[in-house]
Parts: C-alpha cells; structure tokens; sequence
C-alpha cells in the first residue's frame, strides 16, 4: 500500500503491514513525525521508534511502547491508533497542542519483532523475543524481565524454557538494549508508559519489590485519575496500584528501570479484557479499547507536563 487512507485501524496487522504503515505516516506528516531506527533484533530485523516533535532540541520526554510481549496484539493496535490521533488532534485539541508545543512523545509500536512475526507464522500466543544460546534447548528470553532493576529477583526465572525466563544477564537482549542505549543517550525522558494485555489495570513501580516508591502518593493519585478518565469513555473499570501490591512481584522490568534511571512517571498498564477473550480480544474492540487508552494516557502526560 502506498498510503495510509486504506489502512484499517480496526484491523489486526502483520509486521510488514504495520512496518509499510509507519512508512507512510511519516511521509505523510513529516512536519510532525518521524522514524527512528534504535536498533537491530536478535533476527536481525529494524527496531523503529514513532517521534511526535513541533521542534526544539532534546525537549522533555515521554515514551510509549507496545508489544514488548508479542501475543499482546491488542497493544500494537493500539499504539496505531494513537499515533493517528496524535497527528489528527494536534491543531484542534488544546491539551494536545500544549503537551507538543513543551514535549516531544516516542513511540515505539512493535517492541518485539522477531516475537510479534513469530505469532503471525507459527505461534499466536508467543511472549518471548526469539532468542537462543548455545547449547540450551528453549528459546526465547521474556523481555519485561530482562531490564537491570531488580534482575533475577522474585518473579522472574532462570530456567530458558520458562515464560518469564529472564535471560543470561541484564540487558543481554538487543531489544532491551536498544531501548536502554536511546533513552540514557536521549537523556530527558520524563514519562515512560509501557503497555500490555491484559487485565485492566494502570500500575506503577515498583515490581521487584514491595517497598513503596519516593512519589508513591503522587503516582496513586495520578493512576486513579488516569483510569477516571478510562472509564468515562466506555464504562470499562481498571483496577490501579503499584505491580508488586496489584498484579505479582515481578523483577527486571522497564518500568522498575525507568523509575530508577530517574523517569518519575513510569506506568504500566494493562488493557482489555479481563480473560473472557484474553490475548485474543476481537478486532471489534480496537477502536473502543484505544479510545479509552487514549483518554487515561492524555491524563498522564498532562500531569507530567505540569510538574
Ligand atoms: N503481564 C505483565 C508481565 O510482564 C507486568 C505484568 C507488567 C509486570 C508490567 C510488570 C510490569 O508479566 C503481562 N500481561 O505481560
Ligand atoms: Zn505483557
């Protein structure tokens, strides 16, 4: 396809689709976004960051991703959905026009590549990046427990053949490292949402530990109003609280690496459902469920714009 005007936002898409879709979106709004290429993945395919910018050097940042768990389709759709808006409210929505005219927001929409190809070929439920060593039968390490907070503490495993199997060191997968490598290169990342399904629910740090973080009080009152907003959309409720005290302990995961990186607004949400479809949540339900997103994410970077 040579533009985005046949591009069904109400689709799931392949990684071609999705990769041929970035390229036509930043042609065609190249005042406003471009394409970052952040690294290669273990299968040595592009890892490509979205940059919503209005200009300005290095400006104050938030970052988004999506999909670092492949099966979590629900997640990349949404991510393109919300990219699409972006450049769509921007000139028309305030709120909007005031976060870029102070911030630029990045957005990196297939977190997970090798993986997210891997559920399309072969395996709709993968999780894990695509990696392997040798000499060790399993493959692929869980890329939401390979970050340096906390690796290898509670709810993370050591065994290769575990879905949460955190790999051999911290940051051994390219696809953490690239992420890494951009956000302490960028330097001025202030926000840092990293978005799976599913659940329903707007977490916060920490996940290695049940000890509450410096600005705990702040970011309970921040998820509370983010979910608020969620919900006034289409009615849907989220459950809201830091990781280890909602969901499980869980180690070496971005959000805990941000945070403690000095990335004070780190959020983790979880999006629809609740487990009647699961990973599997229909298409139908894309647009409603990226609408809500959408209106619990202005939330969050409205705040970290004020503070
Ligand atoms: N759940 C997340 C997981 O990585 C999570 C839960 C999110 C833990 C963010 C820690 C931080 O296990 C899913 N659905 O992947
Ligand atoms: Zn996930």
């Amino acid at each position: 396809e040579r533009s985005t005007n046949s591009f069904s936002y109400s689709s799931y898409h392949t990684l071609d689709e999705i990769y041929s879709w970035i390229d036509n979106f930043v042609a065609e709004h190249s005042n406003l976004v471009s394409k970052i290429h952040i690294g290669k993945s273990f299968e040595n395919r592009s890892i490509l960051v979205l940059k919503f910018s209005t200009g300005g050097p290095n400006r104050p940042a938030i970052w988004i991703d999506t999909g670092i768990h492949s099966r979590e389709w629900i997640t990349h759709a949404t991510g393109i959905w919300i990219s699409q808006k972006i450049v769509n409210a921007y000139g028309k929505d305030h709120v909007l026009k005031r976060i870029l005219n102070t911030m630029d927001i990045f957005i990196e929409i297939v977190t997970n590549p090798d993986g997210f190809a891997f559920t399309h070929s072969m395996n709709r439920l993968w999780r894990k990046n695509k990696s392997s060593q040798p000499g060790i039968f399993c493959i692929g390490v869980d890329l939401n427990r390979n970050w340096k907070a906390g690796f290898g503490g509670n709810g993370s495993n050591k065994n290769p053949c575990s879905e949460t199997y955190r790999g051999p060191a911290p940051e051994s997968e390219p696809e953490v490292a690239a992420i890494v490598d951009f956000i302490t290169g960028h330097g001025n990342f202030k926000a840092m949402i990293s978005i799976h399904s599913y659940s329903q629910m707007v977490m916060y740090p920490y996940g290695h530990s049940l000890e509450p973080v410096p600005n705990h009080e702040e970011l309970f009152n921040l998820a509370k109003d983010a979910v608020k907003a969620l919900n006034k959309v289409h009615g849907i409720q989220y459950i809201f609280g830091s990781i280890s005290t909602t969901l499980y302990s869980a180690s070496g995961i971005s959000v805990d690496w941000a945070y403690d990186s000095g990335i004070k607004y780190a959020f983790s949400f979880e999006l629809r459902d609740t487990g009647q479809y699961g990973f599997l949540l229909p298409a139908s339900q894309i647009v409603p469920t990226a609408e809500e997103t959408w209106m619990a994410l202005q939330t969050i970077m409205k705040h970290t714009l004020n503070h």
